[in-house]
């Protein structure tokens, strides 16, 4: 094959070239019916190339391979660049929203350590009896007023339920009253206006019930908090009308207003509470020891006889106070720091956080998780899913 078989492109026309079309005086004849009018794109005739070093500048097999790769690893970085660059923004938009929280969470948590409490202590009382009066009176009015879970908000102060002296407030506070309404009329719509029965409707009001009384919390203390967000920070994930706040990936934010197991915290102490060692009365037991040392050296800032550190449980004796605890009983009363969390781009907390048990008088209580292994509220769940979280402690840090 030689050049005259080559096809070019002249002023956006194709001609043919060759002995096989008309040729006029040796000079080459234009002949319409050849000419095709389009400028667009070029052609080579792939049988030319060699010949042409105008048409050896088109691609090779193997230059088009390279350039291929190449196009797929830039598109490749692009791509995880992008991915990168979301989740980066996603981090950012979840710690400025837990930012916002933790404030508003943590002055009112403060405020407690000056708040009157509703009771009034007998005449004569002995001190170390007074003082665990005011604190489990203070820990009860946290809890109706910062509930971490549904159960909070439906049951009565703990001296109404059960009749406990030691409880002392009886009437349910303003703030509590408030919660139950929302809670209620979310239930009374879900039950009338959707046809739910009453115990799906329950069960789905209390899923997601730490996020969903965070924002309860956040938009009653002050009318004026929800100032703060912006719509693309609230939704309404599970569909039952009680918002929450979400993160960057979409996901509610939690709390726990009291996080004994959470071990990954600088800003309260570091225990080791997934599992309660089966020799509690072994003085040395590491776990003991542990939580003993962390009661005395941290001790709660809301406990300033340090009344509380045998246990809390209902029916216990009251121990004089800086006495340690007694048998059978593990050590309790160390800081605790509310914890306001999102589970991350995983979208999993990895926390232990179960919402159907009931507030039962303890912060330092411990609960069984579903393997039956004790942990403390707030122990991660041993999944590694909790890797990736984003706390408020995290943040009090920095
Ligand atoms: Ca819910
Ligand atoms: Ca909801
Ligand atoms: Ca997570």
């Amino acid at each position: 094959m030689n050049d005259r078989m080559k096809w070019r492109v002249e002023s956006g026309e194709w001609r043919v070239a060759g002995s096989q079309w008309p040729v006029d005086g040796g000079r080459r004849v234009r002949h319409s019916s050849f000419i095709i009018r389009h400028s667009s794109f070029r052609v080579h005739s792939p049988l030319s190339t060699l010949h042409s070093p105008l048409l050896r500048r088109g691609f090779t097999l193997v230059e088009l391979l390279v350039t291929i790769t190449i196009i797929g690893i830039v598109a490749g970085i692009s791509l995880g660049a992008l991915q990168m660059a979301r989740r980066f923004a996603a981090e950012k938009k979840t710690q400025a929203t837990i930012a916002k929280l933790d404030a508003i969470v943590m002055q009112r948590y403060e405020s407690y350590r000056t708040r009157r409490m509703p009771i009034t202590i007998p005449p004569n009382t002995r001190p170390a009896i007074a003082a665990r009066l005011k604190l489990n009176a203070l820990r009860d009015l946290m809890r109706l007023e910062m509930p971490d879970r549904w159960e909070d908000v439906v049951r009565d102060p703990l001296a109404a339920v059960n009749n406990n002296p030691l409880s002392a407030i009886t009437t349910p506070p303003a703030l509590q009253m408030a919660y139950r309404n929302k809670r209620n009329t979310a239930e009374a719509y879900l039950v009338n206006s959707r046809g739910m029965n009453i115990s799906d409707a329950v069960a789905l009001i209390g899923n997601l019930g730490g996020a969903e009384c965070l924002y309860q919390f956040i938009a009653m203390e002050n009318p004026s908090n929800l100032e703060q967000f912006s719509q693309n920070e609230i939704g309404d994930t599970d569909n039952d009308t009680l918002p929450e706040f979400i993160d960057g990936w979409g996901k509610p934010i939690s709390l726990l207003r009291w996080a004994p197991g959470y071990n990954s915290s600088n800003v309260q102490p570091n225990i080791n509470t997934q599992w309660i060692p089966t020799n509690i009365n072994d003085p040395n037991d590491p776990i003991r020891v542990q939580r003993l040392k962390a009661t005395m050296e941290d001790h709660d800032p809301f406990d300033s006889r340090k009344v509380d550190v045998a246990t809390m449980d209902q029916g216990n004796p009251i121990p004089p106070p800086n006495t340690p605890p007694p048998p059978n009983t593990l050590p309790t009363g160390w800081r605790l720091v509310p914890l306001i969390y999102s589970g991350g781009p995983d979208g999993q907390y990895g926390l232990c956080d179960v919402q159907q048990y009931g507030y039962r008088g303890n912060p330092y209580e411990t609960i069984k998780d579903q393997n039956g292994n004790f942990r403390g509220m707030g122990a991660p769940t041993g999944e590694s899913l909790d890797f990736d979280n984003i706390t408020n402690h995290q943040i009090e840090m920095k």
